[in-house]
């Protein structure tokens, strides 16, 4: 029955037009029947199926059942689309998909204290699972996460060390996983060596030869795929040294979600293939919903401020930008070997890549971060910084309304 309250507007269009399309074929058989023509009647009965089966069922078909049978894939994988039998068992298995309140990681959730084993070595632990939780209100997806969050854990090390991993795939999942370190020299970036089936676990060490800010993502079957359902986050591998301490560290990755319903149609959303080929997602998001960083980053006049941003795609280019505020140092995607740049407004954040910026807040106020290819601010791609403290009027003074002063 839930899963009916999920669907119903699915239902009810298709039920629209089931009915059209049936008086449709009752209103024609009538008017046929003015003729008493028997050869007529059935040629243009003929004429009416033919042209349904060749032009209406493949148009006019909500394209939530118009399943890309005939998709082809030139990639080295699987297509970008669902197999139907996981389909149909995502369906069956409705009432067993876990329920997350909030899909979203928290930006404040970066490690600050690293363990180490005795042989110096960090344990990894990663739970891959596919969970169902709201994009925006009312509006519910089938995530698929690293430790039921999006993105998923921050993971922090240094140059030289050896990280053991452990991954899982959740028994209630429908699909193997693994995962891709972008930090990772070998095969797959580790996803080689890491591909789990539903309960299965995999261990698997790999050394950290190069410091930088680097994305990890699933990359099982179609890797996009399973990226836009919310299988990405960030590894920080510090250089020698550690890097500098600041007051403040913010964790935040951009995606992308390619959704059946257009943007802010309640219920569940289904992926849409043709969406994804076309790279025109609905909802480009931080931190895996809408509104995920409205009020949890918050920092007071003075401090240094670092923000670890990942882009994971999977067709678009971030254009990164804090409104109110010029980056002091950006380590360009995600560099942290060369000198940073510095006094920069916008830097980009490739696909499948990441940045990190770092700036002094000096005046008190709301700092609004974008993707500053700004439509995508519509779709979701927006949070906010929240300086408190004194305000310091040679450096701002004016009355400040609405908008984004207050
Ligand atoms: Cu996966």
């Amino acid at each position: 029955m839930e899963l009916i309250t999920y669907l119903w507007q699915y239902i009810v269009e298709v039920f629209g037009l089931f009915i059209a399309y049936v008086f449709a074929a009752i209103l024609i058989f009538l008017i046929l029947r003015q003729f008493h023509s028997r050869k007529i009647t059935a040629a243009l009965v003929v004429i009416f199926i033919g042209v349904s089966i060749a032009f209406y069922i493949p148009n006019g078909m909500p394209t939530t059942l118009a399943y890309p049978l005939s998709l082809k894939s030139f990639g080295p994988g699987e297509r970008p689309d669902l197999p139907l039998k996981n389909v149909l068992n995502f369906f069956t298995n409705f009432n067993n998909f876990e329920r997350i309140e909030n899909i979203a990681r928290d930006p404040n959730d970066v490690p600050q204290n690293i363990v180490y084993g005795e042989d110096g070595m960090i344990e990894v632990n990663l739970t891959t699972t596919e969970v169902i939780a709201e994009m925006a209100d009312g509006t519910t997806l089938n995530y698929w996460t690293f430790d039921n969050t999006v993105p998923g854990p921050f993971i922090r090390g240094r140059v030289g060390d050896t990280v053991l991993l452990n991954i899982t795939n959740d028994p209630s999942s429908l699909h193997p996983h693994n995962v891709d370190f972008h930090a990772v020299t070998g095969p797959g970036g580790g996803a080689a060596a890491t591909i789990v089936a539903p309960g299965e676990t995999k261990t698997m060490t790999f050394k950290l030869l190069n410091p930088g800010l680097y994305i990890y993502h699933c990359a099982f079957g179609n890797p996009g795929l399973h990226m836009t359902h919310g299988m990405y986050g960030l590894i920080l591998v510090e250089p020698e040294g550690g890097l500098p301490p600041v007051d403040k560290e913010f964790y935040i990755v951009q995606g992308e979600f390619y959704t059946e319903g257009a943007m802010g149609r309640e219920g569940l959303q289904l992926f849409d293939t043709q969406a994804y080929l076309d790279g025109k997602p609905e909802y480009i998001v931080f931190n895996g919903k809408t509104g995920a960083l409205m009020d949890n980053m918050t920092a007071n006049v003075g401090d240094t401020v670092r923000m670890y941003v990942g882009n994971g795609g999977v067709n678009l280019i971030s254009s990164f930008h804090v409104i109110g505020e010029i980056f002091d140092r950006v380590y360009r995607e995600g560099d942290l070997v060369s000198p940073p740049a510095e006094g920069l407004q916008t830097t980009l954040v490739p696909a499948g890549g990441a940045v990190m910026v770092e700036f002094t807040v000096e005046y008190p106020g709301k700092y609004v971060l974008v993707d500053h290819a700004l439509a995508r601010v519509d779709r979701g791609a927006w949070g906010v910084l929240l300086v408190e403290g004194e305000a310091d009027p040679t450096i701002y003074d004016g009355e400040i309304q609405g908008g984004d002063g207050h």
